[in-house]
């Protein structure tokens, strides 16, 4: 992209202020390095004004929670008050809505004065501005803030009456739901064609924190840029974050195009052990493998999940080390070449090395609780899938969330998933066993 065609930039979810405890839990131990990966994360919020200046950026906009907490972290709103100072400088305007973590609430007296470069918009009703791009014309910026962090309402639906001049182009800022995204609460929540049938042009949507963007017809997009600093391995919170920049182009905007904004990455990693038969070679395999992610990530820390998949005559072995064992001697094998980077776990996936069809054959009461699970799995049995449904929703709900602090269904359902795949494991070795007597 030409920095010089007629942009703005598209943030969500700078989540500031987020303590990272998954980094405390797991590199506690470490607590230079700890704080070291903190006080990088921060910084996520430089390189977004970063961008913004090399590009030239008409304006800013940030689609809800801009912090963690509602409480807004003193530090936070100070790093903040820095980050549009430097955008003021530079001319550029920002406009933010809140969201779920950060709601507008009453009384809240915030630690300084924006500065004036920055517009917020209120709760309630969506509200406007018309803002003078060079090179574009006339453009309207239209956005709405949650008030209370479970907002309920459809915003998204109050904007069509936003737009009273149509041939203008148009950017709604909200923080929303698109079709009960899973894994994210279902706060103002919106559907597909509610976005499509608005009088906007380009939704700048927060909330979720993987990136999707979405064509709705010739110049017409809605998007969510993910969060600008991942938090945790989980998957969302995986791979490079950063900022969506938005080209202004005659008829609308242009395909959004994705900016790395984040100083430390955390990534999962499967690597593949099948065939390896001899421990050393596979930790000096898992650490190769570990090297090509740090480097891939540039010159920012990645953090790593591994996990190993494959079939492989070493399982049995694997499984029989001391728990922590593999990590360590990961490490060891990384030496000093880590750096701020790290692995932060291994979870052994990797499947006994066996002919499952061939076991699943086989008569008797383990092959038969195998093809059982098979079946389920396949997803062919329609009847098995509604009685699933209902031992997830009715009966086993509250126990999967009490038990393993699933919040959702969602993640109860891939939980299941996981169980039925380390029931089969358990059939497999006790099927392998008992062959073996
Ligand atoms: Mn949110």
């Amino acid at each position: 992209m030409n920095s010089h065609q007629p942009n703005f930039i598209h943030a969500a979810d700078l989540h500031l202020g987020a303590p990272l405890h998954s980094l405390g839990a797991k590199l506690g131990h470490h607590s230079d390095k700890l704080a070291e990966l903190r006080r990088l994360a921060s910084r996520s919020l430089n390189n977004l004004v970063d961008v913004a200046l090399e590009r030239q950026s008409a304006f800013v906009v940030m689609s809800g929670d801009v912090y963690d907490t509602a409480d807004r972290e003193v530090s936070s709103q100070l790093s903040f008050d820095r980050a549009l100072r430097r955008l003021q400088e530079a001319d550029i305007r920002v406009f933010v809505v809140h969201g779920n973590h950060d709601p507008i609430v009453d009384g809240f007296s915030g630690a300084t004065r924006l500065p004036e470069n920055v517009h917020v918009f209120g709760s309630g009703e969506p509200s406007l501005v018309v803002v003078d791009v060079a090179g574009v014309g006339r453009v309207k910026v239209a956005g709405v803030s949650f008030s209370t962090q479970s907002e309920a309402n459809n915003l998204v639906s109050r904007f069509s009456d936003i737009s009273v001049d149509r041939s203008l182009p148009t950017i709604g800022v909200v923080h929303a739901n698109v079709e009960g995204t899973t894994g994210h609460d279902p706060y103002a929540p919106c559907s597909k064609d509610d976005l499509e049938t608005s009088p906007v042009g380009y939704w700048a949507l927060g909330h979720v924190h993987k990136r999707t963007v979405t064509p709705m017809g010739p110049g017409r997009w809605w998007a969510y840029p993910g969060n600008l600093q991942g938090r945790s391995t989980k998957p969302a919170e995986c791979g490079a974050k950063g900022v969506l920049s938005v080209g202004m182009i005659p008829g609308g905007f242009a395909e959004p195009e994705f900016v790395a904004c984040d100083s430390v990455r955390f990534l999962r990693l499967a690597i593949d052990v099948t065939d390896v038969d001899d421990l050393g070679e596979m930790i000096r395999d898992v650490a190769d493998g570990a090297s090509e992610a740090i480097a891939a990530g540039g010159n920012r820390p990645v953090l790593m999940a591994i996990e190993l998949v494959g079939r492989t005559p070493l399982r049995s072995r694997i499984r029989a080390l001391a728990p922590g064992t593999l990590l360590d001697q990961c490490r060891e094998e990384l030496g000093e070449s880590l750096g701020l980077s790290d692995v932060l776990g291994i979870r052994d996936s990797t499947l006994p090395d066996a002919d499952l069809a061939e076991l699943s054959r086989r008569t008797g009461l383990l092959p038969e609780v195998l093809r059982f699970i098979e079946r389920i799995e396949s997803g062919d049995d329609p009847d098995l899938e509604d009685q699933m449904d209902d031992l997830l929703t009715d009966s086993l709900d509250s126990v999967i969330v009490d038990a393993l602090g699933t919040e959702t269904m969602a993640g109860s359902a891939r939980r299941f998933r996981e169980l039925l795949e380390a029931s089969r494991q358990i059939l497999v070795d006790e099927l392998l066993e008992a062959m073996v007597d």
